[in-house]
């Protein structure tokens, strides 16, 4: 499927391991022992009525290929410790068990993005033992070893490029992506792997750690839609990458994100700041950008913060704006796990509530932005623009959607005045979130309040007639 397929989906995004078990057994999983809990390809295919009860119409699961064992760091539960490029991680399942989760997507109208890492293979001893590795076999596949140091970051790309990942107990020997032989070969592979498994998108891992000019040949073999991780909190390093392959991850913008709601101090301006540059300088503006308020590399929002009006309003943000909405598997459950490996709960240990007041809200963004679109043929191809935005208050207008955001926190009773939405005269609008209607007034304006520090997403009754599942009864 290519990024315009794409542009309309809402992604789910979970680790296998930690997802679901083929029996449906719920086996303990302590997070910090970094082991093997027992999630399969098989149990997320058990659990998509689950995913797509939610609204989300794709799935991103962590990397299928085989790994290293044992490491001084644990097991590679998550996936992104490669060992050999053309065999799967039988952890995981067989080739049939992932070519069904594949076809059951599909019966769904659901894609499949799976994740990959191209810049690296792990070794678990120092040097690495080359001749282990598949197909990358010799000394020469890889850049001569050094650690990359944290002053790199900031004023070294050569090292972030060729320099390694990780550190000599578990080192990421760097794949020699300078040589042609091994750019061949990865062409190759991502053909094929798109192929076997009837893959819809891709997330490439440690994106900023290879060649910008490796990437369009790579992306164009692959021939579906890429979103690459550039994990970086500054648009100008992030948005040179969106000309290489279809998009990014919208790190820049989760970098304002989360502290804008973390607290009743944070600053919401500073997020719409990240989001207007990001719409001005990503290739396509912010449209094929993954948004996302948590993965699997950063401490879980509720753990900084669980004030539900905090949490509601944070929540909101990935689905109301204008990029593809990515949700961390475990976040619908209240999940408050820390830093990696905290962060990787077991989902099996929640039940799978459907009911939860969480899983409900998710539910109705994903909804609310279905409903949109259905309304407006041009929702997904016209920026957001933002009517007002203070420290503590923002105005967010996509047509027909007119999102209302404040970080008060739930011992408040926000409010918002907006002499000019864009609405019609007197129009009848519903807040999403609590079905309560509305009426626009007669400049098409809106003044609403809400209470416990809750933010609104209005639409109009009209939008929310042509898609029965949002609000029924209003
Ligand atoms: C784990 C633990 C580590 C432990 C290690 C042995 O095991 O987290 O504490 O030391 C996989 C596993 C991890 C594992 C790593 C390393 O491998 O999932 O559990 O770490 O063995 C991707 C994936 C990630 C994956 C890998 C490796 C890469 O999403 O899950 O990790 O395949 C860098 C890379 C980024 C990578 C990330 C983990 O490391 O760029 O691709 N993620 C700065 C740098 C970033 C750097 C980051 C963390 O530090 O700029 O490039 O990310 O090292 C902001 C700044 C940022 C700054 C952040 C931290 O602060 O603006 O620039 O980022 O304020
Ligand atoms: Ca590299």
């Amino acid at each position: 499927a290519s990024a315009d397929d794409w542009r309309s989906r809402s992604i789910y995004q979970l680790l296998t391991d930690r997802f679901a078990t083929s029996d449906g057994s719920s086996p303990t999983c302590n997070t910090g022992d970094r082991k093997y809990c027992g999630g399969t390809w098989k149990g997320i295919v058990k659990k998509l009525d689950y995913i797509q009860n939610m609204g989300f119409d794709a799935v991103w699961i962590s990397p299928i290929v085989a790994n290293v064992g044992n490491t001084t760091y644990g097991e590679a539960f998550h996936g992104y410790w490669t060992l050999d490029i053309n065999s799967l991680n039988s952890h995981f399942g067989t080739e049939d068990d992932l070519k069904s989760l594949a076809s059951e997507l599909h019966k769904r109208n659901m894609y499949l993005m799976v994740d990959i890492v191209v810049n690296h293979m792990a070794a678990t001893s120092n040097p690495p033992n080359f001749s282990g590795f598949t197909p990358f076999n010799t000394q020469n596949d890889f850049h001569t070893e050094c650690f990359i140091q944290a002053s790199d970051y900031d004023n070294n790309q050569t090292a972030v490029e060729q320099c390694w990942l990780g550190d000599a107990n578990l080192p990421l020997a760097d794949v020699n992506t300078e040589d042609d032989n091994v750019v061949n070969t990865w062409n190759t592979w991502v053909t094929n792997i798109i192929k076997t498994y009837s893959i819809d998108g891709l997330r490439i891992d440690t994106v900023k750690h290879v060649r910008k000019d490796f990437w369009p040949a790579f992306a164009k073999a692959a021939g579906v839609y890429t979103v690459g991780e550039v994990l970086h909190n500054e648009t100008s390093y992030v948005a040179p990458y969106t000309e290489v392959i279809d998009a990014a991850l919208d790190y820049p913008t989760w970098f304002q994100l989360t502290p804008a709601f973390a607290s009743t101090h944070g600053n919401l301006s500073a997020l719409a700041a990240a989001v207007q540059s990001a719409q001005s300088s990503y290739k396509g503006g912010e449209f094929f950008a993954g948004s996302f308020l948590e993965n699997h590399d950063q401490p879980r929002f509720q753990s900084l913060t669980k004030d539900l009006g905090l949490v509601k309003n944070a929540m909101a943000w990935p689905f109301i704006q204008d990029g593809i909405p990515i949700l961390y598997y475990g976040q619908e459950q209240g999940y408050t796990g820390g830093n990696d490996p905290d962060n990787r709960e077991a989902l099996w240990l929640s039940g799978y509530e459907e009911d939860k007041p969480l899983v409900t809200h998710v539910k109705t963004l994903n909804a609310a932005r279905k409903a949109a679109a259905a309304a407006n043929k041009d929702f997904y191809t016209s920026g957001l623009k933002f009517l007002s935005s203070t420290p503590s208050n923002l105005v967010v207008s996509k047509p027909p959607m007119l999102a209302l955001l404040s970080n008060g926190g739930s011992s408040t009773s926000p409010q918002w005045s907006v002499p000019n939405a864009g609405y019609s005269a007197n129009e009848d609008l519903v807040d999403v979130l609590t079905c309560i209607k509305i009426t626009a007034d007669s400049n098409g304006g809106v003044t609403a309040k809400s209470t416990q520090g809750m933010p609104q997403v209005l639409l109009p009754a009209s939008a929310l007639s042509k898609q029965g599942n949002v609000c029924p009864s209003v």
